[in-house]
């Protein structure tokens, strides 16, 4: 049976955490298998703000390394850092052309990272979503596994493609996004109004996916809480919710067995748990990105076959597109 296809990407724009774990990554591993898929680290969208060159280059290969490490098998998936595929760039312009300005300027995220840019904002900040849109277009993919973050970038993509296959005919699948119920938006641990991200200033607002126990629990250990005592989910207490949305996530427990097991504890037990739980969870990951990275060549060529296997399709979806609107 032909299988759907399933694209995501993820930035290199710092240190992967915990939010990108498990509101991403831990879900395309458990689904590679029932998809044929597309894993893309994206480096030209890191480029939209700026970046160190040196820093940029590591924390491309870091990120690459994390999703091997993380399970993502090419026996199942292609894994791939975009910049090495140049139709990502070609189509993006393309598309470009197709998009009203009017659409880019709606998309929260724009608006959230420009104003920490202020006059520093670049065109390609602004037009990012397009350029994701190509990522997605281009690989006729049917399933876009995203945090909640991502889900208007997703819909706007969408409306791109329609509006193409409206004007050159049905070129583009129409991809959906797909957002996990539960860890589609894990939250800081310092300012749990606002979601964990690679880019925060504040270190200790996120847990690091290659953090060591220490950093794990002396950061979970100065988590944001309250001054209630009962630790129970409640999303009017987004510390406490934060903490056991973290603590579900990764015990599988479900939230009575969770609530039933802390009754009459307090915070201090609460969190020195949830420590052990995420150095547990997080401990087989770190141990195979330290023997995957040890080896410098294999990460090169994996993702080199990666490369050259996203580039066969992503050429002959160029070719269609351009053909369709006689630029061919
Ligand atoms: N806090 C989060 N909770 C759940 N999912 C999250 N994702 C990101 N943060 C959370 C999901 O991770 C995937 C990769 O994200 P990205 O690298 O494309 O960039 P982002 O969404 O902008 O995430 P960051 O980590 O916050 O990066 P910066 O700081 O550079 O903006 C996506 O599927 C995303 O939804």
């Amino acid at each position: 049976m032909h299988k759907k296809t399933v694209f995501s990407g993820i930035q290199a724009s710092g240190h992967l955490h915990l939010g990108n774990y498990l509101g991403a990554i831990r879900n395309w591993k458990a689904m590679q298998e029932e998809y044929s898929n597309y894993f893309c680290v994206v480096d030209l969208h890191t480029i939209t703000v700026p970046q160190d060159p040196i820093e940029l280059k590591t924390n491309i290969r870091e990120v690459a390394g994390l999703l091997i490490a993380a399970g993502l098998d090419e026996a199942h998936s292609v894994v791939f850092v975009q910049s090495k595929v140049r139709a990502h760039s070609e189509l993006a312009w393309i598309l470009n052309c197709v998009t009203p300005m009017g659409w880019l300027h709606r998309m929260t995220q724009f608006k959230e990272k420009s104003e920490k840019q202020k006059e520093e904002v670049s065109v390609g900040l602004f037009a990012y979503p397009v350029l994701q849109a190509a990522d997605i277009l281009l690989y006729d993919a049917h399933l876009v596994p995203v945090g909640a973050d991502q889900k208007q970038h997703v819909e706007l993509c969408r409306d791109i493609a329609q509006r193409f296959n409206h004007r050159y005919g049905e070129v583009f699948v129409l991809p959906d996004a797909l957002i996990p119920p539960v860890g589609g938006r894990v939250m800081g641990l310092i300012n749990p109004e606002k979601k964990m991200s690679k880019s925060e200033e504040k270190q200790e607002d996120s847990i690091f996916l290659l953090d060591t126990p220490d950093q794990i629990r002396s950061k979970i250990k100065r988590a944001t809480t309250d001054s209630s005592k009962e630790i129970v989910f409640d999303q009017q207490r987004p510390g406490i919710n934060n903490l056991l949305t973290i603590y579900q996530l990764l015990t599988g427990d479900n939230r009575e067995q969770i609530e039933a097991h802390f009754e009459g504890k307090n915070y201090k037990v609460l969190k020195e748990d949830l420590a052990e739980v995420v150095i547990e969870s997080l401990r087989p990951l770190q141990e195979k990105y330290a023997l995957l990275t040890g080896d410098n060549n294999y990460l090169d060529q994996l993702l080199s076959r990666g490369a050259e296997r996203a580039e066969a399709q992503a050429e002959a979806k160029i070719h269609q597109v351009t053909v369709s609107m006689g630029l061919r």
